[in-house]
């Protein structure tokens, strides 16, 4: 049999924060399962990804954190990496698209698609804010949808409505990063023809039959409606130049160069491995099948944009082979988001609980046909009620038995009955299931074969009870726990690809050797542990988590939020608490020599001065009386507001008002610097 050849990719994600479970479930965990699982079929495979450290998201971000961008990603890029390696994703190389090499390959892919007349200069008008000094991207403004008059609409597109939105007709734009009004500039921008591409697109999503339907339906229904040129260069100065000298001060928009960083990420890993050229063997071999693994919302971006790339070049560079793309994975009913604090901290996840529980709950529950939902009594159900209770159960069961009555070796395994040959059938027929669901993706199906196949060992195991033939059917009982040993084994390796941790200790308490990945997947599930061969030591698999430990989570959770909400709505107030320079306006104050003051009786508070303004003279009832004694203020000069509608004050008329300062209601009247002002002088 030939030896397959895959290139695995998995989405690049932006160097610009930690990423949370929902990345794990679209594109990383799928793309280490079916790597895993491949490796061990002995197919020749790479998996590569890395840091997207480009784009304006980036520049923002690194703004709002008060660094570089150069030092944004950097520190991204570690956070990144690190959440990788605590999940135990495989990847052969994790690279980041700020390498020289893959700025130098980007600018290659521009220049020869240029080249080749698919991309061409256009001047648009575009929004522009002149307090940042930059044009703004769709993303960074906003303003009122001028379809449904919704405010708060991003330039984009409208959440109120879901129209799609030309930010030139957005009313009231306002820039994102400092509220100003942005002005209309003109700008040249370079545009990739994706039309040009879509009948070679289309005759190449033909071919693609087996593709998950909800993917390639949304895919032709895009080329269908007709494909526009996209502006794949930006005005500013962090990411990728063009390669013009006309385009100085542009830089490739992000999602042009961020897939050739799956090419630049296998070129390092080449380099890596001493064969610089190593690369080639799989992005020039169209027996190379491609496989990107992504989230929803990459798809016309993977199966658009970039074919149309690829088809754009010089080079032999291969097409998708597939692009399983994932449905959103969102965090007890709502999208995971960091900002509002509903989000699951994964530093803290995994000081309390282990890798390969959560790795086997996100497939589990994997949202490979609709979204799906981590729950925090979901993950607690899978570790107890199927990873501690079925399966950990199972293989504890029988290497107890095998050390108190076997001298912890394999027993002998003959005169089968009825039951032990069909139940080493089962295993035989749920680890073909299970190839099946890894080859095409299906990592739900492969976590519940992986169970069904401990539950089949835990009802032959009860059905039967070695601990009675043990007394009464010796050979029965050796027979028993040698199949009960061998379900073992086959569990350790079917569920190696999900819980690789898990599946190297069960492989460990078996007495096995090597590595287990270092096996052949199908030799290894054909070649029983043989009669006689020594167990190693059984050990706990999965501790239950308590119910008092979930509920703690959950209410971290819901206290996240609710403080989020709170510190939004202080904003919010704080915001809409602003007033326009004609409200300010509004208000007429002017310079006022207090020329009478009394106290007002039976109040604690009140005086009643006479103000003069120049012009004329008007009676304020002031609250100063607990800060000022009625001689101390007459002769002072101070700032009165003057066109207050007139109100009384405990059967008073006030005619206007002094501005004093409060601190802890210890007021201090408001002055003017110069006392030889003339009274009636306005303030503005
Ligand atoms: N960084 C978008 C994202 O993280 C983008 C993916 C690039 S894959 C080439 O959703
Ligand atoms: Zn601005």
């Amino acid at each position: 049999m030939n030896q397959e050849k895959i290139l695995v990719t998995s989405a690049l994600p932006y160097a610009n924060g930690p990423i949370h479970f929902g990345h794990i479930a679209g594109a990383y965990l799928p793309a280490d399962i079916f790597t895993r699982y491949k490796r061990m079929t002995g197919a020749d495979i790479v998996y590569v990804s890395g840091t997207d450290e480009h784009g304006f998201a980036i520049t923002i971000g690194a703004q709002a954190e008060g660094h570089s961008p150069q030092e944004h990603v950097d520190k991204y890029n570690k956070v990144i990496s690190n959440i990788f390696k605590q999940f135990n994703i495989s990847f052969d190389n994790f690279s980041r698209t700020s390498m020289p090499h893959h700025h130098k390959l980007a600018q290659q892919f521009f220049t020869q698609i240029r080249n080749n007349g698919y991309i061409s200069k256009k001047t648009t008008d575009q929004l522009f804010c002149e307090k940042c000094n930059m044009f703004l991207a769709d993303r960074y403004v906003y303003g009122t949808c001028p379809d449904c008059d919704a405010e708060n609409a991003r330039g984009d597109e409208c959440g109120a409505c879901g129209s799609w939105i030309d930010p030139l007709k957005l009313k009231q734009p306002h820039c994102k990063v400092c509220n100003a009004t942005p002005t209309v500039k003109q700008t040249t921008h370079w545009f990739l023809e994706l039309g040009k591409f879509s009948k070679d697109l289309t005759a190449w999503l033909d071919t693609k039959t087996d593709w998950k339907p909800n993917v390639k339906n949304f895919i032709s229904k895009m080329i269908e409606n007709g494909l526009e040129g996209r502006a794949i260069t930006r005005d500013m100065d962090w990411g990728v130049k063009v390669p013009l000298s006309e385009a100085e001060a542009k830089r490739l928009y992000v999602w042009f160069d961020a897939p050739i960083g799956y090419v630049s990420a296998t070129m390092e890993w080449a380099e890596k491995i001493g064969q610089p050229d190593k690369w080639k063997d799989y992005w020039y071999d169209k027996n190379t099948q491609l496989v990107h693994f992504i989230g929803k919302d990459n798809l016309p971006f993977h199966c658009v944009v970039w074919p149309a790339m690829i088809m754009g070049q010089d080079e032999d560079f291969i097409l998708p082979s597939d692009v399983p793309a994932n449905e959103f994975y969102n965090l007890e009913g709502k999208p995971f988001s960091k900002s509002s604090g509903w989000y699951v901290d994964i530093e803290d996840f995994f000081k309390t609980y282990n890798t390969d529980s959560i790795r086997y709950c996100i497939a589990a529950g994997a949202p490979e046909t609709k979204d799906a939902d981590f729950t925090w009594k979901d993950f607690q159900g899978r570790n107890n009620s199927e990873l501690a209770d079925i399966l950990g159960n199972f293989i504890n069961r029988f290497l107890k038995f095998s050390a108190n009555y076997f001298e912890n070796k394999v027993p002998e395994y003959c005169n089968p009955s009825n039951a032990d040959t069909k139940t080493l059938e089962s295993i035989k027929e749920l680890s073909q299931t299970i190839s099946q669901h890894y080859s095409h993706f299906h990592v739900r199906k492969a976590a519940f074969t992986i169970m069904e196949l401990a539950r089949v060992g835990n009802r032959y195991f009860d059905e039967k009870a070695p601990w009675k033939s043990r007394k009464t059917n010796i050979q029965d009982c050796a027979c028993t726990i040698n199949t009960c040993i061998q379900i073992g084994k086959a569990l350790a390796i079917i569920s190696y690809p999900i819980i690789p941790t898990t599946a190297q200790k069960i492989w460990d308490m078996l007495g096995l050797p090597d590595k287990i990945e270092n096996n052949n997947w199908t030799e290894a599930l054909q070649t029983p542990v043989a009669t006689g061969h020594q167990l190693g030591n059984a050990e706990v698999l999965f501790a239950k988590i308590e119910d008092a430990t979930i509920a703690k989570e959950e209410e971290k959770l819901h206290s996240m939020v609710a403080k989020d909400k709170a510190d939004n709505a202080k904003e919010k107030t704080e915001k809409t608490n602003l007033i326009t320079f004609d409200q300010f306006l509004s208000v007429k104050m002017q310079v006022g020599e207090v020329t009478q003051a009394e106290a007002v009786k039976k109040s604690k508070k009140l005086l009643k001065l006479q103000v003069n303004l120049g012009q004329k003279s008007i009676q304020i009832v002031s609250g100063i009386k607990e800060s000022y004694q009625p001689q101390d203020i007459i002769g002072k000069k101070v700032i009165v507001v003057s066109n207050l509608k007139p109100a009384k004050l405990m059967g008073i008329e006030s005619q206007g008002m002094l501005l004093a300062a409060n601190d802890n209601n210890k007021l201090s009247l408001i002055t003017v610097d110069n006392p030889e002002i003339s009274t009636g002088s306005e303030v503005s």
